[in-house]
C-alpha cells in the first residue's frame, strides 16, 4: 500500500572460519603452522539509484542476507571473501533502525552508499598463533558473526517543484503535460494517492523535476483526507506551482485554504516561492473568471497565469517560470526533525545476571569472542579466558559470587565456571 515507507530486515555475511593446519610436504619433516585466514563476510550497502522514485520494490521483498566468507585453507591459502549485498534506494531515503529509532544516513546523492550491516571478518588461521615458546598452535579463530537490524526506510521525494492544489485542480494533468510522467488523470477528487515524480527537460541545461503531491483538503495537516504523509514531500521542493480549479466556485479560497494547510503543516513552507496556475482556460466559464481572480491573487502579492493542460495554452511558460525561479531559490534548509546521531554503545561494556539456570553475561564485544573461539581447542579457549580476565568479566563474576561448577551463559554459549 505504502510506496514511500518500507521494514527491511537485513544481515550482513558472517566471516569464514580460520583453520588450524601445518604444512606438510613428502619426505620432508612436518612443517610449521600454515592454516589459512577466513574471508571476510559481505557488508549489507543501501545505494541511490537516481532512476528509482518509490520503495515499492520493497513491499516485495523484505530481507535481505549477504554471503558468508569462506573458510581458510591450508598452505596459508586465505577463504575468499564475500561479496557485498548492494539494495538501490530511491534519492531521498532516511534510513532508521526500526528498533533504537535512530536516524543511520540520508541518502540524497547519485551512487551515495551506505553501510548498513558490517559483514564479519575473517577468523585468522593458526599461521598467526606460532611464538617462540609454542610453534605448533593448535588454535585458530572462527570467523565474526555478521550482524543483523531491521530498517525503516522513509522516502522523501527530492523534486525541484512542487505541484499543489485542491483534487481535481488538474495537477496530475500538468505534470502529464509538461514531463514525461504519465500519472492517472481523471474526474474524481483523490485520483493521486501517492506523489507522482515526472522530469521536464526544458532545453540542454534546463531540467526540472516535479512532483504532482496529492489533493490536499482543509485539515490536511492534522491528517484529513490523504493526510500528512504527502504534505512532507513538499518540504524538500523549492518552488511551488500552485493550480487552481478554474471550475471551482470560490478559487480564491481554495488557494487561502491550502496555503493554510501547508504553513501549518511547516511554517517554512511559506517561504517557498510559489507560482499560481489558474486553470481549465479551455472552458469559457473559466475565462470569464480570469479577469477578477488574476485581480485579487495580485492584490495579494502573487504573481498567476493562466493555463489549460488540455489545449498546452502557457503550459511551457509556466515551467520555464519555475526554472527561473528556481535558480533563486535556496537549498531547502536540511530536515529541522533530524535526530541527533548517537554514539554507538561502548563495544566493550557487558551486564550480568543472574537466573536459575546460571549466570548470563551480555555485552557485545564478549559474545562476538565466544562466537569467534573454537572450543575444541584449549589455546582457543585459554585466548577466550585471557579476554574475559582483561575486558573485567572475570573479575565482575567473581564480586558477583560465581562458584565452582556454575553455568555461564555468554550470549549463546554455556560455559562452566572453574577456577
Ligand atoms: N477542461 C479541462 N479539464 C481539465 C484540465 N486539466 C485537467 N482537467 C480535468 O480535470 C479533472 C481532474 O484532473 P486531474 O489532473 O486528475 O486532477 P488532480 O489535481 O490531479 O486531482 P487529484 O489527483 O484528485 O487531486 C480531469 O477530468 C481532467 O481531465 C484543463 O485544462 N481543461
Ligand atoms: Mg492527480
Amino acid at each position: 500500500m505504502y510506496f514511500d515507507e518500507a521494514e527491511i530486515y537485513v544481515e550482513s555475511g558472517q566471516g569464514g572460519d580460520g583453520m588450524v593446519h601445518f604444512h606438510r610436504e613428502k619426505y620432508k619433516p612436518r612443517g610449521g603452522p600454515d592454516g589459512g585466514d577466513g574471508g571476510r563476510g559481505g557488508d549489507v550497502i543501501l545505494e541511490v539509484n537516481p532512476n528509482l522514485n518509490t520503495l515499492f520494490n520493497f513491499q516485495h521483498r523484505s530481507k535481505y542476507q549477504a554471503e558468508d566468507g569462506k573458510m581458510g585453507g591450508p598452505n596459508n591459502m586465505s577463504g575468499k571473501s564475500a561479496k557485498d549485498l548492494i539494495i538501490e534506494v530511491p534519492p531521498g531515503t532516511l534510513i532508521y533502525d526500526q528498533v533504537s529509532g535512530d536516524l543511520l544516513g540520508d541518502l540524497k546523492e547519485d551512487d551515495q552508499q551506505l553501510v548498513v550491516a558490517k559483514g564479519g571478518r575473517g577468523g585468522r588461521g593458526n599461521q598467526h598463533f606460532a611464538t617462540s615458546r609454542n610453534q605448533t598452535p593448535r588454535m585458530a579463530e572462527r570467523g565474526e558473526p555478521g550482524e543483523a537490524r531491521t530498517l525503516r526506510l522513509e522516502l522523501k521525494l527530492i523534486a525541484d517543484v512542487g505541484i499543489v492544489g485542491v483534487p481535481n485542480a488538474g495537477k496530475s494533468s500538468l505534470l502529464a503535460m509538461g514531463t514525461n510522467a504519465k500519472p492517472k488523470i481523471a474526474n474524481y477528487p483523490f485520483t493521486t494517492l501517492s506523489p507522482n515524480l515526472g522530469v521536464a527537460k526544458l532545453d540542454v541545461d534546463t531540467v526540472l523535476v516535479l512532483a504532482d503531491i496529492p489533493g490536499l483538503i482543509e485539515g490536511a495537516h492534522e491528517g484529513v483526507g490523504l493526510g500528512f504523509a504527502f504534505l512532507r514531500h513538499i518540504q524538500r521542493t523549492r518552488v511551488l506551482i500552485h493550480v487552481l480549479d478554474g471550475l471551482s466556485e470560490d478559487p480564491l479560497s481554495d488557494f487561502s485554504q491550502i496555503n493554510s494547510e501547508m504553513a501549518l503543516f511547516d511554517e517554512k513552507i511559506r517561504e517557498k516561492p510559489q507560482i499560481v496556475a489558474f486553470n481549465k482556460m479551455d472552458l469559457p466559464d473559466v475565462q470569464d473568471k480570469w479577469p477578477s481572480v488574476r485581480q485579487e491573487l495580485s492584490d495579494l502579492g502573487y504573481e498567476a497565469m493562466a493555463i489549460s493542460t488540455v489545449t498546452k495554452e502557457n503550459v511551457k511558460n509556466l515551467l520555464w517560470h519555475a526554472a527561473a525561479l528556481l535558480k533563486e531559490a535556496p537549498e531547502p534548509a536540511i530536515e529541522e526533525t533530524l535526530p541527533v546521531y548517537k554514539a554507538a554503545e561502548d563495544p566493550k561494556a557487558f551486564t550480568i545476571s543472574r537466573t536459575e539456570d546460571g549466570w548470563v553475561v551480555r555485552g557485545e564485544a564478549i559474545e562476538r569472542a565466544a562466537a569467534m573461539t573454537y572450543w575444541e581447542h584449549r589455546e582457543s579457549v585459554r585466548r577466550f579466558q585471557r579476554l574475559m580476565e582483561n575486558i573485567g568479566v572475570e573479575e565482575a563474576l567473581r564480586e558477583e559470587g560465581v562458584e565452582e561448577g556454575d553455568n555461564v551463559f555468554i550470549g549463546e554459549y554455556l560455559l562452566e565456571w572453574q577456577e
